[in-house]
């Protein structure tokens, strides 16, 4: 362990095997060591942006495990807005003084190209100033599949109509046989990685995320993060690392072994350390709650999402996100936890001080 923690210090990098025994040091030294990266990089800075998520739809054609936003059994609650409704909503929100946008949906096979794409344009067209992350790589490769376009055509499309950045959704966990087990069907992992790639190619953003705390391994979140390392070396076109941590309720994932906090706060630790060549880590309240959001940032994580004002698909699985969160309270939490809450825009330009 010592060799290991004077790599950290001289800031090498760690191989998988390395990245795997930082599980079994003690949470304080691990949490010391990634708090070391962060603060090297951002003093007590904490990140955050004014947002708005709009999940359009809940109708989806493929069945993953672990969703409980997904119309089906569990939610027999199918929709989907027409233009008008989600236009109205970012209305709304734009008075509240929202940057961004993040748009996601179900893989809805009835609705058509112009119905995923055409929101964008309009949004565009009203607020050219909002900045609009939206279509996941899951998303992607099914409107891919579903309009025999390539993932090249489809990114062209996605750029004219206005997209301005992807989410780091469907990535799930890479490991093959986790994956067919908990998403099968779903965006291959080599095709989610190929997605970004040729995204970040086109010169754009995009986030990424890992779902984990079902029946993943710690090696599978080892291999997940190396993946992603390996990609960024290649791109550098990742912002943004979003561990999610698996809501529980209304889905059909049987797991037994739930993760305890401070095996969460230990994978926030060795994300900021094995992926050295991302800047940023975000500790989504959502779903790791909002009390150990705030620990996180003393153990590597720099950024905690936004307001978000309203979400669907981690509240349908018990998260307590359906209402987002006020800004000033956001602000306040921030500043009570000991660190200074920074607005930034979707690209992590910083906007305001607090
Ligand atoms: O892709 C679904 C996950 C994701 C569950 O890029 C679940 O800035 C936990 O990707 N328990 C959507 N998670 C959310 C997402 C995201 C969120 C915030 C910021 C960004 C970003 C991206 O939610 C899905 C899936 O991996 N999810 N069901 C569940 N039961």
């Amino acid at each position: 362990m010592k060799k290991i923690i004077e790599k950290i210090k001289n800031d090498e990098r760690v191989d998988f095997d390395e990245a795997l025994k930082l599980y079994d040091m003690d949470l304080f030294t691990l949490g010391k060591l990634a708090d070391e990266k962060r603060e090297k990089r951002y003093g007590k800075k904490s990140f955050f942006n004014i947002n708005r998520h709009i999940n359009p739809t809940n109708e989806c054609k493929d069945i993953c495990k672990f969703c409980a936003f997904s119309a089906n059994r569990k939610n027999p609650n199918p929709y989907t807005m027409s233009h008008d409704e989600i236009l109205d909503i970012v209305k709304d929100a734009t008075k509240e003084g929202i940057k961004e946008v993040h748009i996601v949906s179900a893989h809805n096979d009835k609705v058509g190209l112009e119905w995923y794409l055409g929101i964008f344009r309009k949004i565009k067209d009203l607020y050219p100033d909002l900045h609009i992350k939206a279509l996941t790589a899951a998303e992607v490769n099914f409107l891919s599949e579903s309009n025999s376009l390539s993932y090249e055509e489809m990114i062209e499309l996605m750029i004219k109509n206005g997209v301005d950045s992807m989410p780091g959704g469907g990535a799930e966990i890479f490991d093959e046989e986790v994956r067919e087990r908990i998403c099968k069907g779903k965006v291959s992992s080599q095709n989610w990685l190929k997605i970004h790639e040729l995204w970040h190619k086109r010169g754009r953003k995009s986030n990424v995320t890992m779902l984990f705390g079902h029946i993943e391994k710690r090696p599978h979140r080892i291999d997940h993060m190396m993946r992603i390392r390996e990609l960024q070396d290649k791109t550098g076109g990742f912002n943004a690392f979003i561990p999610l941590v698996y809501q529980r309720e209304n889905n059909y994932l049987k797991v037994e072994d739930f993760p305890t906090s401070q095996e969460i706060l230990k994978t926030y630790a060795i994300s900021r350390i094995v992926l050295d060549n991302i800047p940023h880590i975000k500790a989504y309240w959502v779903t790791s709650t909002v009390n150990l959001s705030l620990i996180a940032q003393e153990f590597g994580a720099d950024d905690l999402d936004g307001t978000i004002q309203k979400e669907s698909i981690n509240s349908a699985a018990g998260a307590k996100s359906a209402n987002g969160l006020k800004l000033d309270e956001f602000i306040h939490l921030i500043k009570d936890s000991g660190y200074i809450p920074v607005e930034r825009d979707s690209l992590y330009n910083e906007l305001k001080v607090y």
